[in-house]
């Protein structure tokens, strides 16, 4: 038996139009998965399936907002509807906003942890009953460095990712018995659209002073990109994971090994 074989399992993958999400659910299509997904406008859902068929993936969006309780309930029933019931689910869907923390406003801190962290909780409390009844299921929650670390200007995000580590122990320690495996991939600095600032070239045509910093902090000695994060996330959502419960697995190229290169 393939062990990695995720034939006729219903994948969501949220906010995975493009980006961390997208890659994570075009694995998960290769390793027989059906997808579905959602983002947060038509738009965007439009131009996912527009990606996802020039990969040979059919994949199901929704316009859905993971904050929203009952848009998240009507797409979980109306994907069971039409798709099937959810096997996987990725709470990948996410923001940050890099703000010093003296300068942040209550509701600009409110609005990350209700994205990163509530619509986490709200969409795998959408999955659960079903996975109950069917005595299977997988959860992963797509962490972070700043799970662990904190760093200035974030916060909000190392809050809610933080939260994020402990939401999964605690699905993982609640459902376990039913066979629900819930884990976290804890993606190290992975160059996609939400890192860009972090890694634009500057006007003398250096690098960016943090692009610098990582690649000195990283023993691969460079930034992930988000296609290094699938195999992982095939792990994840697969058979070969059933005995693994609660675990965060980072996939960071070694930044939380290491101290990081002495400066020249
Ligand atoms: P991204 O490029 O900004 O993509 C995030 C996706 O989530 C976008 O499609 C976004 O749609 C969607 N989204 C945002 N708010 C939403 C909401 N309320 N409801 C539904 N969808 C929503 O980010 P990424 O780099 O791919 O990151 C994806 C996940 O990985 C996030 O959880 C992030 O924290 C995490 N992560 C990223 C890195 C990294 O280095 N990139 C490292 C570790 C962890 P919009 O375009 O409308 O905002
Ligand atoms: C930042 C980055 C990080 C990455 C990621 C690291 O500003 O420090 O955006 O937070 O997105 O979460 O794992």
């Amino acid at each position: 038996m393939n062990q990695f074989d995720l034939t006729g399992k219903v994948a969501l993958v949220t906010g995975a139009s493009y980006g961390i999400g997208y890659a994570i659910a075009c694995g998960l299509a290769k390793a027989g998965a059906i997808i579905v997904f959602n983002d947060i406008n038509q738009d965007l859902v439009s131009k996912g399936i527009a990606a996802y068929e020039a990969e040979g993936i059919k994949a199901h969006g929704y316009v859905a907002d993971v904050t929203n309780e009952d848009q998240i309930n009507a797409v979980v029933a109306q994907i069971a509807a039409e798709v099937g019931e959810i096997d996987i689910l990725v709470n990948n869907a996410g923001i940050i906003k890099r703000i010093p923390m003296h300068e942040m406003s209550a509701a600009e801190f409110r609005q990350v942890i209700d994205i990163d962290l509530n619509g986490p909780f709200i969409c795998a409390k959408a999955v659960i009953p079903s996975m109950m009844k069917r005595g299977s299921g997988k959860i992963i929650n797509i962490c972070s460095m700043m799970s662990e670390l904190g760093r200035e200007t974030v916060s909000a995000y190392a809050a809610a990712k933080g939260g994020l580590k402990m939401l999964t122990k605690n699905i993982a320690s609640e459902y376990g018995e039913f066979n629900i495996q819930c884990n976290g991939l804890g993606p190290g600095y992975i160059a996609t659209p939400q890192t860009a600032p972090l890694r634009e070239t500057q006007a003398d045509g250096s690098r960016h002073p943090f692009d610098q910093f990582i690649i000195a902090k990283t023993p691969a000695a460079r930034w992930g990109n988000a296609e290094d994060l699938v195999g992982p996330a095939v792990f994840l959502a697969s058979p070969a994971s059933d005995f693994v419960n609660g675990h965060v697995l980072y996939v960071d190229g070694g930044i939380l090994a290491y101290i990081g290169k002495q400066p020249k």
